[in-house]
């Protein structure tokens, strides 16, 4: 018996091994002793038919399903059981932690769903336990019919003792992308000390799938592990993917004195809340963390309200000085295209953009188990069938070709988020260079020829022409091959 996990994106799109699998491999081989690999094949390079072909040499294969991911995680289970019948396929990662029972109906290549934290079922299903025990396990009994089980959470953190042994490849160059360039100096690491968020933002899934439970580690746990990874893997930053790092002050103060009592020399980056205390930013920028990064989402008071942030602009605004005045290096991720947003609403966020070293905007998506969701059922806008449909796009953003009462066309959205961008380097100079260095004339130069380009529709009308013609895919391979990104 041996154990193959997968997280099936092939192209781009994943920067990070996923943690939740490593959490996965790390416990079977622990508990069990089997062989287990973890692929991910944007990441290591591998095709879906070299992916296919490996699953070939594994008796269980797990799979993880983002709403993205969807349709190529199916058409991955259905393509390794179509090369043999007796490879046992488990599916388990928010999507179907989300849907359950219709996906195991939907898709028969799918032998079991687990929800939620997976190590409990999945050893349970290797270990030949009864299913009935078995924590959110979706399964189908003896008469074929689908038996959906409770899902229970583990109070305990199972994130933070991992084996990074089984992505080696990947991880021993990994780097966070988003930092300043001393950084990139040090090693780099990705890691996880807390699960779950007790927020109830409405375009989120995390409510849901975390059942609003928040689990932390004891802070000189956490301090023990850290030093321990310095040591032997020679780390000099860590970025925490924690969903909210900063949840419990009081712990996250401890932590950080433990660090500064050891006199441990370490960078790290950390998510925080807009409103997290000015001691505690005070504690974290000393004990090392130059990097915070911030869900702001949008900057409209109106728009913060109706999505369920829980903050104002007046917050927002507050926070983003404390950390200027700190000398943290600071990321905001910003969401555009909420249902209801319009013109003035987009301004204020823009107007925002400015106060942040790096920028992440989304284009608003819909995912199962999200406020929203639920919202467009009952006004009947979608329907569970909605996440079988292959005619819909993978990506669920909410643009006309799938929400008629959206404002926008994918690409005049994704458009006017690439426009942003062009804007905000164009008008914030010193960012740019403080960004790119000596690249920056070279990025300001790059930001004007393609906001210009973008504005007078020539490469939006080209961008389209191409896609027509099916060149638009290869094309922009080709220039991810050779590093350059005009889109
Ligand atoms: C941290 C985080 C990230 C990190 C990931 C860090 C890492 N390297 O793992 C980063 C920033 C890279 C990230 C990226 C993305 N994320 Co994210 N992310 C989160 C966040 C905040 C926490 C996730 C978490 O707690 N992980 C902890 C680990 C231990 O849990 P886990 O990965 O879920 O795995 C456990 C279970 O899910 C399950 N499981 C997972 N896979 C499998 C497979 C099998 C076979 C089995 C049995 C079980 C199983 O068992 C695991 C161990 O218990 C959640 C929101 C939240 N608060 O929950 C969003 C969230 C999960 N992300 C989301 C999304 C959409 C994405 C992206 C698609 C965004 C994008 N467009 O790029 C990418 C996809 C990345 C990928 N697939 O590889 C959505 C998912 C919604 C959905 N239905 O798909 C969420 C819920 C946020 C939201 N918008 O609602 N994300
Ligand atoms: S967006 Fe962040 S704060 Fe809001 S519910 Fe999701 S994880 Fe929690």
């Amino acid at each position: 018996m041996n154990l193959l996990l997968i997280n099936p994106y092939f192209e781009g799109r994943v920067y990070t091994p996923s943690i939740g699998l490593l959490v996965l491999a790390t416990a079977v081989r622990r508990e069990m002793g089997i062989s287990v690999r973890v692929l991910e094949p944007s990441l290591q390079g591998y095709s879906f038919q070299q992916v296919v072909d490996i699953a070939k040499d594994y008796t269980h294969v797990g799979i993880s399903c983002y709403t993205e991911s969807r349709f190529s995680s199916v058409d991955l289970a259905q393509a390794i059981k179509g090369a043999d019948h007796n490879k046992v396929l488990i599916f388990g990662g928010p999507h179907v932690t989300s849907l359950g029972s219709p996906f195991l109906k939907e898709y028969p290549a799918a032998d079991f769903v687990i929800r939620s934290d997976g190590e409990k079922a999945l050893l349970g299903i290797l270990k030949g336990s009864d299913y009935s025990a078995l924590p959110g396990l979706v399964y189908r009994d003896t008469d074929g019919q689908i038996v959906e089980n409770p899902i229970v959470r583990d109070k305990k953190v199972n994130c933070l003792d991992i084996d990074y042994d089984f992505i080696e490849d990947v991880i021993v160059d990994w780097k966070d992308f988003e930092v300043p360039g001393w950084l990139f100096r040090k090693r780099h690491l990705p890691i996880m000390a807390s699960m779950g968020c007790p927020f109830q933002c409405r375009f989120c899934a995390a409510p849901e799938l975390g059942g609003g439970l928040w689990r932390g580690t004891e802070p000189p746990v956490l301090v023990d592990h850290m030093e321990r990874l310095i040591k032997n893997r020679g780390i000099g930053y860590f970025r925490f993917y924690d969903p909210l790092f900063t949840a419990n002050e009081k712990k996250i103060q401890e932590f950080c004195k433990i660090i500064i009592e050891r006199k441990i020399s370490v960078n790290f980056r950390v998510d925080i809340r807009v409103g997290t205390r000015k001691n505690t930013l005070e504690l974290l920028k000393k004990a090392g963390c130059d990097v915070v990064g911030f869900g702001v989402e949008t900057g409209s008071d109106k728009l913060l309200k109706v999505v369920g942030k829980g903050v104002s602009r007046r917050q927002v605004l507050e926070t983003i000085q404390e950390c200027k005045n700190l000398g943290f290096w600071i990321i905001g991720f910003f969401i555009y295209f909420f249902p209801h947003e319009d013109e003035h609403d987009r301004r204020q966020t823009m107007d925002l953009f400015k106060y942040f070293d790096v920028l992440n905007i989304q284009f608003f998506k819909i995912y199962p188990g999200t406020s929203y969701y639920q919202e467009f059922v009952a006004e009947k806008f979608m329907h569970e069938s909605f996440w079988l449909d292959r005619t819909i796009p993978s990506d669920t953003y909410f643009c006309k070709e799938t929400f008629p009462q959206a404002e926008f066309s994918m690409n005049e959205g994704m458009r006017k988020i690439a426009m942003s961008y062009d804007l905000i380097n164009l008008k914030s100079f010193a960012n740019t260079f403080k960004r790119n260095g000596w690249k920056g004339l070279i990025s300001l130069v790059y930001s004007a020829a393609h906001y210009t380009l973008l504005r007078s529709d020539i490469l939006f009308n080209l961008k389209n022409y191409l896609a027509r013609r099916g060149m638009l895919e290869p094309l922009k391979r080709l220039l991810a091959h050779a590093r350059v990104n005009p889109w």
